[in-house]
This record gives structure tokens, C-alpha cells and sequence, in this order.
């Protein structure tokens, strides 16, 4: 019995971790799949994006780190929309080094991202102590973590035995890993022998998704939110450019682009969970 055909609000009960079931409810609640990815580098048009589309979706994905004109406060009226619309924030920060390293940049530095993130990621190339360093700082918070097994990017690296051994990581942290950056669902990858019994519900996050377009100038490569859903088994579509891209000033383009790619994930999962 798979995962795939379970409702979100039906996989709430199969995670113990508050941000993963934060996700899911506010999904089932909503009816949305769909994650905005706002990647611009004025506060202004962050939070104007982010009430714009906050009607929309189930998550905000940042970069806080290109903001130019980052302060504090910035974070505060972050949270107040994550409070105004009910959505998730997930600071996409790609963890790539040693424990220690990583708990310090989760907690301190500028950005305090443990302290308004309810969900971040990392690289599992360093191995699982990546896992202990950011879950020594984000468990006791109630935080989630996504390790990246694949990418969206033409010529990613992350791909065979590097995917098998990103799940095999996740499998044996389940109280801190809620799921994956990934291109597919990873039930079963990993698993040795017909007779095991895969009881992991990982939570698939998927970047590179875009209706008008297959890619930009820079390697990204972008699937539909049907081939993602529905043929590939993803869970959240990540939609950036695709939602701003056009002219992030136009506050009513991007509601209508965030409607569209929501009805367009919404009707692919209805069709998954029927099928
Ligand atoms: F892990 C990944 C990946 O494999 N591909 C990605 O595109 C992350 N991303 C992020 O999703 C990337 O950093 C952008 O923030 C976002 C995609 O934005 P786009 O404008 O929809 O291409």
C-alpha cells in the first residue's frame, strides 16, 4: 500500500514531527500544493509577493540571503503573513558542511534561521552527521528537515547511488527528516528485498516546475505540475519565476499566476488519489 493514494489530510497521523504535520494540514485545509519560491532581493517586494500569493499556498520557500536590505523586522512581518494566510516557511538554505559548522549557521549569524524557519534543507554529502549537527539545533524547536537526493538542474550529480544512500540518511533520522528535495517520490528507493515493507512517508518537495516554459539560461529545467504530481509522485510543486517572473510589481499577474498553478497541482493530486 502506497503513500501515493492516501489524501494529505489522511498522512498527518503517519509523522510524528510538528512541521511535517503543520504541512499537511495546512494542505488539506487549503487545498493547495503549491509552494511559491520568492526569490527577490528587496524587502519591499518579498512581503508584496508573499501577500499576493499567501491566499494561494501551502508554503513560502526563501533565500533569505539575497535580501539587500535584510533587517529583523523583515522576519517579524514574515511571520505575520505565515500567520494571516496559514502557510509553512521553509528557508532554502542548503546546508552542505560539518556538524558543528551547520548548527552554528542554522542558529546565529545574521539570520537566525532555526528561530523563523519552520523547515530547512541540506546537501547529505558531508554524511549523517549533517543530520546530528542541524537536529541538535532544530528537534527541540519542532523543526523539520529536507535532504536534497536529487535537483532540478541539467547534469546534477545527485543521482544513483547517491540518491539510494540520501534516503538510507533519512530512514534512520525519522523524528528530524521530514522528506526530500526531489525530481520523483523516493518510497521504496533503498530498500532491500521484496519481503521489506517500506513504512516511510517522506514528504517530496519539487523545484523546476513551470507551464510556459522547459528551462531558463542557466541549466534549470522545468516539468509540468501533472508530470510532477501525478507521473512522478511528487507531493509539493516549488513555483518561482513562473508566479513573479513576469513583472513581480503586478500584484494581480501574480495572484493569477499563483491561482493557475495551484488549480493545476490541485486537479494532478485529485487525479493521483483516484487513481
Ligand atoms: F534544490 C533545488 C533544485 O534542485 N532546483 C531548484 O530550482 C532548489 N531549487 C530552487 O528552487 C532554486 O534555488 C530556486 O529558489 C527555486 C526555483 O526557482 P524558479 O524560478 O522556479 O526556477
Amino acid at each position: 500500500s502506497s503513500f501515493l493514494r492516501q489524501t494529505y489530510g489522511q498522512r498527518v497521523q503517519n509523522h510524528s514531527n510538528p512541521a511535517a504535520k503543520q504541512l499537511l494540514e495546512i494542505m488539506e485545509k487549503k487545498k493547495t500544493n503549491l509552494a511559491v519560491s520568492v526569490d527577490v532581493t528587496k524587502s519591499k517586494e518579498f512581503l508584496a509577493i508573499i501577500d499576493a500569493v499567501g491566499p494561494f499556498v501551502c508554503l513560502v520557500k526563501t533565500h533569505v540571503d539575497i535580501i539587500e536590505d535584510f533587517d529583523h523586522s523583515l522576519i517579524q512581518q514574515l511571520q505575520d503573513l505565515s500567520v494571516k494566510h496559514d502557510f509553512a516557511i521553509f528557508e532554502d538554505r542548503k546546508f552542505a558542511d560539518i556538524g558543528n559548522t551547520v548548527a552554528l549557521q542554522y542558529s546565529s549569524g545574521v539570520h537566525k534561521i532555526a528561530s523563523w524557519s519552520h523547515i530547512t534543507n541540506a546537501h547529505p554529502v558531508p554524511g549523517p552527521s549533517i543530520i546530528s549537527g542541524l537536529s541538535s539545533v532544530g528537534l527541540p524547536l519542532g523543526r523539520g528537515l529536507l535532504l536534497l537526493s536529487e535537483m532540478s538542474t541539467k547534469g546534477a550529480l545527485a543521482v544513483g547511488s547517491y540518491t539510494v544512500e540520501a534516503v538510507r540518511m533519512a530512514r534512520a533520522h525519522r523524528d528530524f527528516v521530514i522528506g526530500f528535495i526531489a525530481q520523483r517520490t523516493m518510497e521504496g528507493i533503498g530498500m532491500q528485498g521484496d519481503d521489506v515493507v517500506d513504512n516511510d512517508d517522506f514528504l517530496i518537495l519539487t523545484p523546476g516546475v513551470g507551464l510556459d516554459v522547459k528551462g531558463d539560461a542557466m541549466g534549470q529545467q522545468y516539468r509540468t505540475p501533472r508530470e510532477v504530481i501525478l507521473e512522478s509522485g511528487c507531493d509539493v510543486i516549488i513555483v518561482g519565476r513562473g508566479i513573479y517572473g513576469k513583472d513581480p510589481g503586478l500584484v494581480e499577474q501574480i495572484r493569477a499566476q499563483a491561482k493557475r498553478y495551484m488549480d493545476a497541482g490541485w486537479e494532478a493530486y485529485q487525479e493521483r488519489i483516484s487513481s
